[in-house]
């Protein structure tokens, strides 16, 4: 087909289908409720929507536990929905991608159930990392391996065996030396290209190739949110064979299919790996989850992810927020210094070079909620470190002010899965759509420009001077973003006439006064 490269400058929506409209009314979000949304999606101005698993799932870890992954679990519908889902957003000019759970699956899946029941040495053993433990009786497990959720990374069986799970128990890791688990993704991907998406993120893009032997590792603290470590359970050359194979199945479908890397590498550069012409599309790009409110921070971080994605020629892919990770607004130092600096982020992280994802609710500048009452916390990441949950981020998004559960629910709902704070009506779709000062319409302004300029995304950056605690750069024709990262005011020399500002600057006898922790997008008017 025609060569679009739509991905390259690609804005890119995060839903997390539990939490972004429950259109049954079961105080779920479901895959009606996306549908119902997409007109919102397409206002809104972004390019695609990345679906969070929404397959068959006993949700130990809510949906990143597959059970079968050609249909949907019925808490989100049905496949008529998601087919219904993927016409409709292509009728709106939405592209979708899935999320597939390559490492591992449910301990509910089919392959797992007669593992299990096969026993010792049977080949249907073979389709996981089934081992004997260690000690005199195998009392110990095989090896030292930690899982990323805490604990041993090996669950015993009663009939003696180990299993390995690098996230919790109930998530077997597959076993990607053998060929039969090959095909079965193919043919997992084959069916959702079928039926028409656009792409994959392809969940712990890192992780399904393990060290030959499984080495102990030695030392005990062995996972970090971007790892410097290498360990021998991650980032293993072997695994770039897979993504080789995937991407020659992407490309024999007509369209431009994608897919984009959830992996966690030791450096830029074994990060960049991912995304070589023959091999996947995009790796997301994690620095910003870890950079502190601080210019010459950020500058080093963009300078550093604009020469790795110059090496591999691919675009790099900035992202502020996820489901695992505590809203940024929040990490930004919450109230209205986090508001500032996030609307401030938003315009920098879109008038960088390459595609941006945009986590639901960062639009609307939710902030992470840290007192979720306790009997809702199920995270299973909670296991490793109480204050390290990731439920405060995955709070359903407020609609609008004036209905029961702000219109994330029907009305008849008793409650959402987890609670709304009563404080976010404000926060609500609605209530920002009115108020045009609002971080929604600074999302909605910022997406209208990129749109209007669709060379944006491929343009080379250069940096100007700008006083200490700023960043300033120009784009293509005449196009400036200034960053104050103080808390105060600075004075620089006014790039053009403001665009677009996530507070307003004071522009007098070609002076401009930026506000503490705020963006400015410029227009120099001379430009062709
Ligand atoms: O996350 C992979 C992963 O490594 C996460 O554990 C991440 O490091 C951590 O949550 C950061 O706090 C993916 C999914 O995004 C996550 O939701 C799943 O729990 C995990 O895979 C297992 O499938």
């Amino acid at each position: 087909g025609t060569v679009t490269r739509w991905w390259r400058d690609a804005v890119i929506y995060q839903v997390y289908v539990r939490s972004f409209a429950d259109g049954n009314g079961d105080g779920v979000g479901d895959l009606l409720g996306v549908r119902g949304r997409l007109p919102y999606l397409a206002d809104l101005g972004v390019d695609a929507i990345w679906l969070t698993p929404f397959f068959t799932s006993p949700m130990a870890d809510f949906g990143y536990d597959v059970a079968d992954y050609r249909d949907v679990d019925p808490i989100f519908g049905s496949l008529a929905d998601a087919r219904a889902l993927i016409d409709d957003a292509h009728g709106h000019g939405l592209r979708i991608i899935v999320d597939v759970v390559p490492n591992h699956t449910s301990d509910q899946h089919v392959w797992f159930e007669e593992a299990v029941a096969a026993g010792p040495g049977d080949p249907a053993r073979e389709r996981y990392i089934f081992r004997q433990g260690r000690g005199a009786t195998g009392e110990l497990p095989p090896n030292d391996w930690e899982s990323v959720f805490g604990g041993s990374a090996w669950t015993r069986l009663p009939d003696g065996e180990w299993y390995l799970h690098l996230f919790a128990p109930e998530q077997p890791d597959l076993n990607w030396e053998n060929p039969e688990v090959h095909a079965e993704f193919e043919s997992i991907l084959r069916f959702w290209l079928d039926l028409g998406v656009d792409g994959f993120r392809i969940d712990v893009a890192h992780g399904m190739v393990k060290a030959e032997g499984l080495p102990d590792i030695g030392h005990s603290d062995q996972i970090r949110m971007i790892g410097t470590d290498v360990v021998p359970f991650f980032d293993q050359d072997g695994v770039h064979e897979i993504h080789r194979a995937w991407r020659r199945l992407l490309d024999s479908y007509p369209g431009e299919r994608i897919g984009v890397a959830e992996a966690w590498a030791p450096s830029p550069q074994r990060l960049a790996n991912y995304v070589r012409p023959d091999e996947l599309h995009q790796a997301f790009n994690f620095h910003f989850l870890n950079t502190p409110w601080e210019a010459e921070r950020f500058r080093a971080v963009i300078e550093e992810s604009l020469a790795t994605a110059g090496l591999v020629g691919a675009p790099s892919t900035w992202v502020l927020s996820n489901h695992d990770v505590k809203r940024h607004l929040t990490r930004y130092g919450g109230g209205e210094v986090g508001l500032r600096r996030s609307r401030a982020a938003a315009l920098l992280t879109l008038s960088l070079p390459g595609s941006a994802y945009v986590y639901q609710g960062e639009e609307l500048g939710l902030p992470e909620v840290l007192d979720l009452p306790e009997e809702f916390l199920r995270d299973p990441q909670r296991l490793r470190n109480p204050d390290d949950g990731r439920d405060g981020c995955r709070v359903p998004l407020p609609w609008s002010d004036g209905e029961p559960h702000f219109g994330f629910s029907l009305p008849g709902v008793n409650g959402t899965w987890l609670p709304i704070p009563s404080s976010w009506g404000p926060l609500s779709v609605e209530s920002q759509l009115e108020e045009p000062l609002s971080t929604l319409n600074l999302y909605r302004e910022a997406l209208r420009i990129r749109r209007e300029r669709r060379a944006f995304g491929e343009m080379p950056l250069a940096w100007l001077d700008s006083p200490e605690g700023t960043l300033a750069f120009t784009r293509d024709a005449g196009f400036t973003c200034t960053v104050n990262l103080t808390g105060e005011d600075v004075e620089l020399p006014a790039p053009g006439r403001v665009l677009l500002a996530s507070a307003e600057p004071v522009v007098q006898g070609g002076v401009a006064r930026l506000a503490p922790d705020s963006a400015v997008w410029w227009q120099r008017d001379d430009a062709s």
